[in-house]
């Protein structure tokens, strides 16, 4: 994804210029990984702009901050409201990706990370796609997802990043666009920035928090979408070969949103399109972000 400037980014309790938002070299986060953060979506309809599911982006930020003992000295409400007002700012009107970000900043040197102080950070900028929407070619990463006894995976956590980093150039250096994780015990983990989802027999299938995925907030949209659509949904250990022989796949995220997956490892899954069911599943979630489903417009927070 491009990073497109905008004019204001919010750090540290101010609005400041776009080239003013910077940090120290010797800045803890950038030596030891010590940061959380978020990823979230803003969607134009009606023309107003809507963020999707925004208080439950910021109590994961804090849960994230919380295992790392990162103090967060704003409210739940009062960062919601600040990243509405850095919209406005910005005067934000198309699509956006936005990007609040916990980190240890400029203090001691070495592990011990209590003597740097936290700092935070908000961005936001206008975002096109991130997978290539039509479908996606995916191999299985040789790196085994960090399970979550090593590095907590509920945890939006930056250094945890890494693995996810390893997997993604493996992924594209051999020609596919996404890799999946297999967890450290062999069941299916999740893509690098994405949870995934298994249709066989018309029935749903999703990996479990215990196969240490990050809990999406795309992942529960689409298991509530699931319940109303009415199809059987089970949240189970899956196997690597199940990925091989499921009728339909696909990808959950704030950037990939609902991304089909058409071939894993070679072997294409379903007749090779993007299956039914996961079509079925996209269309609800972009009638709910499009602002046309009543049921679920608490789901979305008008920005102007
Ligand atoms: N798993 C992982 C490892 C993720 O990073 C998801 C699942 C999906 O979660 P949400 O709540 O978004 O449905 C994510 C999401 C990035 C980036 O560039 C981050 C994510 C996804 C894509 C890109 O930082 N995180």
């Amino acid at each position: 994804m491009k990073i497109q400037p905008v004019e204001y980014v919010w750090m540290d309790g101010k609005f400041v210029k776009w080239n003013e938002a910077n940090v120290h070299v010797m800045t803890h986060a950038l030596h030891y990984g010590t940061g959380v953060f978020e990823g979230i979506r803003a969607y134009p309809s009606n023309g107003n702009l809507y963020v999707f599911r925004l208080k439950d982006h910021i109590k994961r930020l804090i849960n994230s901050a919380k295992i790392y003992m990162m103090e967060i000295s704003y409210t739940i409400d009062e960062l919601s409201e600040t990243i509405l007002e850095l919209l406005r700012m910005n005067k934000l009107k198309e699509l956006c990706y936005i990007r609040p970000i916990v980190f240890r900043g400029l203090g001691e040197f070495g592990l011990n990370p209590f003597g740097s102080q936290i700092q935070i950070a908000i961005c936001a900028f206008p975002v096109g796609a991130y997978l290539e929407k039509g479908g996606v070619s995916v191999c299985t990463s040789s790196w085994r997802r960090i399970p979550d006894v090593s590095m907590p995976s509920a945890a939006k956590a930056c250094g945890g990043y890494l693995n996810s980093v390893l997997a993604k150039m493996e992924a594209i250096q051999n020609g596919y666009d996404e890799a999946i994780f297999i967890d450290i015990n062999g069941y299916l983990s999740e893509g690098a920035g994405e949870n995934i989802f298994l249709v066989k027999k018309g029935v749903i299938y999703t990996p479990p928090v215990s196969s240490s995925i990050l809990e999406g907030i795309t992942r529960d949209s689409v298991i509530k979408i699931i319940s109303e659509l009415g199809y059987p949904f089970f949240e189970r250990p899956i196997l690597r070969s199940e990925l091989y022989t499921c009728d339909e796949a696909f990808f959950t995220g704030t950037a990939a949103e609902i991304t089909p997956i058409l071939k894993v490892d070679n072997r294409i899954v379903g007749d090779g399109k993007p299956g039914k069911i996961t079509n079925e599943i996209k269309e609800f979630f972009f009638e709910i972000v499009s602002c046309k489903k009543p049921k679920y417009q608490h789901w979305l927070t008008k920005v102007y």
